[in-house]
């Protein structure tokens, strides 16, 4: 279904500039880093003046700087949701406020999908089960290879995704087993604690890492090696998202694969807030297009990554 601005949104001056305000997640990693730059970079090239603030990785924040937005009368709102679920209530403000509001890179799962007007990001599903199909055709030659899961935040959108991705394609096979699953919140550092605590407990026995975004799994190459393994060797190294730094690993050999999830969402979204305001109608959902790079294609690649 399409959705337009529906007869409650506010009146604007079309020949003031449109106002924007953005909750951003956080800082949490290299993809949210370049998200910013993208939303902040596209916003001026659209002549669109932007408000945005960062919730460091907190709901409760995120909600605060929504409601801020409300009381400041913007004439749209996007955000970034932490999690899929507790937005009824402040959706429902801004709805009533008859402020639009449009969900970039992570959706939410809420009752009424009239709170919000449309979603521009990646499907995280199919990025588990792109990770996962580039495993099942690699990994042939053992009966059994035992995997350790580093997931992003629990109950964002893009953690659900990518294991639910992940595992409806692992399930087809019976040589693939996650042995543990541990939540990092798609930091380096917590990826580097949880890969420690995996080693700890099952040292040679881990054939894979799975891990739901880069700055995880590079932190669990960094374990990895500090416990005197050799990364993307005597373990296999999968990650997503696809920023500089995974093609740099990818270049040294301590990754393996790295599976895209696009941050350059900026003009998409300032594009969409456009005709949003212009009162076009948006398709409810902007799927970003996407790869996977392997160490074959990241010596090529690197020169050409933006992010
Ligand atoms: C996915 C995005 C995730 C990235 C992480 O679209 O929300 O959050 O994969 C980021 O790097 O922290």
């Amino acid at each position: 279904s399409t959705a337009s601005v529906g007869s409650g949104t506010r009146k604007r001056d079309p020949n003031k500039p449109i106002v924007m305000g953005f909750a951003q997640v956080g800082a949490e990693s290299n993809f949210r880093l370049a998200n910013t730059r993208s939303v902040i970079t596209a916003a001026k090239e659209a002549g669109i003046e932007l408000i945005i603030e960062n919730a460091e990785q907190s709901q409760k924040k995120q909600i605060e700087i929504i409601r801020r937005f409300i009381e400041q009368k913007v004439d749209v709102i996007a955000f970034s949701p932490k999690t899929e679920t507790g937005w009824e209530e402040i959706l429902q403000e801004a709805k009533d406020a008859g402020i639009p509001v449009i969900l970039s890179d992570r959706e939410v799962n809420v009752s009424d999908d009239t709170l919000w007007t449309a979603y521009i990001g990646s499907d995280m599903v199919d990025e588990g089960r792109r990770a996962a199909r580039w495993m099942t055709e690699q990994l042939t030659e053992k009966d059994h290879y035992r995997i350790v899961e580093l997931q992003g935040t629990e109950k964002s959108a893009p953690a659900v995704g990518r294991k639910k991705g992940f595992e409806e394609i692992i399930r087809q096979y019976n040589r693939f087993e996650i042995m543990e699953s541990y939540y990092a919140d798609y930091t380096f550092e917590q990826g580097k604690q949880k890969m420690g605590d995996a080693l700890r407990k099952y040292g040679k026995q881990i054939d894979v890492v799975y891990a739901h975004n880069d700055d995880m799994a590079l932190g669990a190459i960094k374990a990895i090696e500090e416990y005197g393994l050799s990364p993307g060797k005597d373990i296999i190294v999968i990650s997503i998202d696809a920023t500089r730094p995974a093609f740099q690993a990818l270049v040294t050999g301590k990754l393996n694969v790295a599976v895209e999830c696009n941050p350059l969402l900026g003009p998409q979204l300032m594009k969409a807030v456009k005709d949003l305001m212009e009162g076009k109608e948006l398709p409810m959902k902007i799927i970003t297009a996407e790869g996977l790079f392997t160490q074959e294609t990241a010596k090529q690649e690197l020169q050409y990554r933006e992010f």
